[in-house]
């Protein structure tokens, strides 16, 4: 369904557990730093209010999208972390730029997330506008860094 058509920040809590004791690393990209760190609040809020603990929350910035699959590699390979939380905000520019970095990052990501058995979350908008962005972080379709939260918790409960 497109996001246009949803609030990103409703979900169902159907299967989740007690996740009071895990530990998650939230990863966020500086580039368009006015909306992931909106991301990063609704993520980080999202988490609070499932019982996660303050210090079982780690954040690392990452200078920009295209470096998010390292960042999340080095919080995954650190045993101790549970699930790894990736935001970032890539805006649709007059170049090809946005597809190389775009598509770096979704299968960066997913390769984490594989190799190392963990939820990697791909919480990466990619509108066409500034505007597009600030609606889906914490805006008229809610913040996709709820979304975010809300599936690694759900991954932890599979
Ligand atoms: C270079 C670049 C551009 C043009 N646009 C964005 C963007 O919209 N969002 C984003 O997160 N990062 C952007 N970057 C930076 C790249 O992600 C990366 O940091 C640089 O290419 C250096 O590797």
């Amino acid at each position: 369904m497109a996001t246009s058509l949803k609030n990103l920040s409703t979900h169902t809590s159907t299967n989740i557990q007690d996740v009071s004791t895990k530990k998650f690393a939230i990863v966020v990209s500086e580039w368009n730093d006015e909306v992931t760190q909106a991301l990063y609040s609704g993520a980080f809020q999202t988490l609070l209010q499932h019982g996660v603990k303050k210090e079982n929350i780690l954040k690392k910035l990452v200078p920009g999208s295209f470096e998010l699959s390292l960042g999340a590699q080095w919080c995954a390979q650190d045993k101790e972390i549970d699930a790894v939380i990736c935001l970032g905000c890539v805006i649709q520019g007059e170049t090809r730029h946005f597809d190389f970095i775009c598509q770096a990052v979704a299968q960066g990501l997913t390769q984490v997330s594989l190799t190392y058995n963990k939820p990697v979350i791909f919480g990466v908008l990619t509108p066409n506008t500034q505007q597009q962005a600030l609606d889906r972080a914490g805006g008229k379709y809610g913040n996709k860094g709820d979304e975010a939260a809300i599936t690694a918790i759900k991954m932890l409960c599979f």
